[in-house]
């Protein structure tokens, strides 16, 4: 019998309908609302993101959405896919023939926002970390000789006293706990909602795989603001991290996305 070849995508993921789209839209504009509202975090935010001092309609402004569906790329096979073994082997695992075409709820636990992406930030659960294939240490390398600055920034940031708007407290409060949301296998699962100036989507995945590393560098004590429903803390650099207290489900379905 003739074995016939899987026809590959470009990437696989988890895929998200329209109207999820939308909700997902406005829920994340309603924490972007808020963010502006920061007062020096606003300051802070306008050096790196020029014009997102002025409010949401500004801010989102400078971020593009990305043409197609919001996705978490769970397997990025780039544009010759027939030519690469490694996303034939994928293709050909069980874990990925049972999996196309099923529903997954998938845990949206915060998002980020740089001068190059806004992006949600996802937890997978272990039946979806089976079918995570993406480089979750990438660029890490070039970051962790960025140390000291990076602790330089978060020392500038945390001596600052912000002051709240939203929550009306005054002044940040600090993390008593240790604060890794996610880290290791699966820490890059993320969906692309913006991209800024001259950003490509795959820049959403290495500003996390940043962020974590700040996460990783930074003292059980470093400052948050509060705002409606999420935590924030800023990195320096117009690096900005969303840790949403209650995580957001949405319905997904695993597929290809072919070009
Ligand atoms: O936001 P994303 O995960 O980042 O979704 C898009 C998707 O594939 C289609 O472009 C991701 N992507 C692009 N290039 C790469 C790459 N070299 N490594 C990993 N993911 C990539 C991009």
């Amino acid at each position: 019998l003739k074995k016939f070849q899987p026809v590959l995508p470009l990437y696989f993921g988890w895929f998200v309908n329209q109207s999820t789209k939308l909700e997902m839209e406005l829920g994340f504009h309603k924490i972007l609302k808020q963010i502006t509202k920061i007062g020096s975090l606003k300051e802070e935010l306008e050096k790196f993101c020029p014009s997102a001092g002025e409010g949401i309609d500004s801010l989102l402004h400078r971020y593009a959405v990305p043409e197609g569906p919001f996705h978490i790329t769970a397997k990025y096979n780039g544009l010759k896919p027939d030519k690469s073994e490694d996303a034939l082997e994928y293709a050909d695992k069980d874990v990925v023939k049972k999996s196309l075409g099923q529903l997954f709820q998938i845990s949206i636990i915060g998002y980020i926002l740089t001068p190059s992406i806004i992006g949600a930030r996802i937890r997978l659960n272990s039946r979806q970390k089976q079918l995570w294939a993406q480089d979750d240490t990438e660029g890490l390398d070039s970051l962790s000789n960025n140390k000291t600055e990076v602790n330089l920034a978060l020392t500038t940031v945390s001596n600052k006293e912000y002051t709240c708007e939203v929550s009306g407290k005054g002044k940040c409060d600090t993390f008593k706990t240790s604060f890794r949301p996610t880290h290791g296998l699966g820490s890059r699962a993320h969906m692309t909602l913006g991209c800024g100036p001259d950003s490509q989507p795959v820049q959403t995945g290495l500003d996390l795989v940043d962020i974590i590393d700040c996460e990783s560098k930074t003292s059980n004590n470093f400052h948050y603001m509060q705002i409606e429903g999420a935590k924030v803390r800023y990195y320096g650099k117009g690096r900005c991290a969303i840790y949403l207290e209650d995580f957001v489900k949405v319905n997904t379905i695993f597929s290809g996305f072919y070009v």
